[in-house]
């Protein structure tokens, strides 16, 4: 591979760049911004800021309560933002999407309404030791309250899912498998299709945490056939605070709800109450009304650029810095092969700590991020107490990644002398 090549994809992401006026920043010390810590969180589009700052401009009100007509275009244009969720991961219906804080809360919320009412002693719950501590914690919590087992699918040494036990892992106990579609840390990009097809085998139900894929490539959630997926906003051009739960229909009626309070009620007695209907029985309290909107207009303006092309992007990107990283001495990279990641590499560099290394790399202006990324049994795995990690986005460039290789030996030379 010519590793000078020039990325091509989304036209050198130049244009594309103009859209992010943050990429514009020059920080306090005179370099220009290079922010390659897009996995924790993404740089927002002007259409994003402008849709949220129209909102409170315009027509700010509460949803679903008003009848006036700034609490009708408020609540016109949060419903529509759930429906341009539902059509972005191909959703059958717009009911199908419960707007929650973030995966982290989506997860949550599987395991208190759906895991209460399904788990118990005898049953199983599968997850994979690559996963991010929201989709670790809340099934130990639950485990200690509900009394079923908790089992963990093993990683190879090239940092995919080690399969070869699948079928002992996997029984007629486990009635939930629940596993990361792109990992935060190695990039594998797990094969949903067949571990969906191997759960279906033994009635096992199955939870998607999509918080790295979403944001980068096509998702289709029909065409997965997963029961539930789960996703942040900030991490896909929107912004913080919300996040979004696909479950299947009938999955979201039998639930019970999660919280309680306004609005996801039909009726309040002292005797009791009932629910309202899906998704809103899984909305209680005033809902994060800007944040919606703005995570709309980034599926908008995700949908124009295409996700394939985010996808293309990505790849490229990750084999030209895959090349260049390896390039460097002492350099060991997690994870499997450029062709099986998404775009994010977590790496090691021999006699400096990570967290070092993205302090010394902030000097050059480029933002990476440092530590255990939320996955400490991961890196339990290999033996690393920590990594440093450069993640990618659709506004990222070759240049940059060269800005990154620059700023690593640069590191290496200090640490040198
Ligand atoms: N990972 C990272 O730097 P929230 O925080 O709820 O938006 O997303 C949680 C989450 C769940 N699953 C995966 C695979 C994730 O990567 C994350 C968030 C960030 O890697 C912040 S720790």
């Amino acid at each position: 591979m010519n590793v000078s090549a020039p990325i091509s994809t989304l036209d050198g992401a130049e244009a594309v760049r103009q859209d992010f006026p943050i990429l514009q920043r020059v920080l306090p010390n005179g370099r220009p911004l290079v922010y390659l810590d897009n996995a924790a969180s993404s740089q927002k589009p002007e259409a994003v800021i402008r849709a949220m700052d129209d909102y409170y401009r315009r027509y700010n009100a509460n949803v679903h309560r008003g009848v006036h007509t700034l609490s009708e275009e408020a609540t016109a244009a949060f419903e529509a933002a759930r429906a341009k969720v539902a059509h972005f991961i191909h959703a059958p219906s717009a009911r199908q999407i419960v707007f929650t804080r973030g995966s982290t809360e989506g997860i949550n919320l599987v395991a208190y309404a759906w895991g209460r009412a399904n788990l118990g002693p005898g049953d199983e719950v599968l997850i994979t030791q690559m996963e991010h501590h929201a989709n670790i914690v809340p099934w130990q919590i639950l485990q200690e309250q509900l009394g079923f087992t908790l089992r963990y699918v093993p990683l190879t040494d090239q940092g995919t899912l080690d399969l070869s036990q699948l079928d002992t892992l996997l029984t007629e106990r486990t009635k939930l498998f629940s596993f990361v579609h792109a990992s935060n840390v190695l990039g594998t990009i797990n094969p949903v299709t067949e571990l969906v097809a191997a759960a279906r085998a033994v009635g096992a139900r199955v939870l998607v945490d999509g918080a790295q894929s979403v944001p980068h490539m096509p998702v289709d959630v029909q065409a997965l056939d997963v029961d539930f997926l789960v996703f942040s906003s900030h991490k896909m051009c929107g912004p913080t605070g919300i996040g979004v739960l696909y479950a299947k229909r009938e999955l979201l009626e039998a639930m019970p709800p999660f919280m309680g309070g306004g609005e996801m009620i039909r009726e309040v007695k002292l005797t009791g109450s009932k629910w309202n209907s899906v998704p809103y029985k899984f909305e209680p309290g005033t809902p994060a009304i800007a944040e919606a909107i703005g995570l709309g207009a980034a599926v908008d303006y995700l949908t124009e650029v295409g996700m394939e092309r985010v996808l293309a992007h990505d790849r490229e990107l990750v084999q030209y810095a895959y090349a260049r990283m390896s390039e460097v001495e002492g350099l060991r990279i997690l994870g499997p092969g450029p062709d099986a990641r998404g775009g994010l590499i977590a790496f090691t560099l021999e006699g400096i700590h990570p967290h070092d290394i993205s302090a010394i790399l902030d000097r050059a202006g480029v933002a990476i991020r440092a530590g255990h990324h939320c996955a400490q049994p991961l890196h339990d795995r290999y033996s690393v107490p920590a990594s440093a990690r450069a993640s990618f986005y659709l506004y990222n460039s070759a240049s940059e990644i060269d800005v990154l290789i620059d700023a690593l030996q640069d590191a290496q030379n200090v640490f040198m002398l």
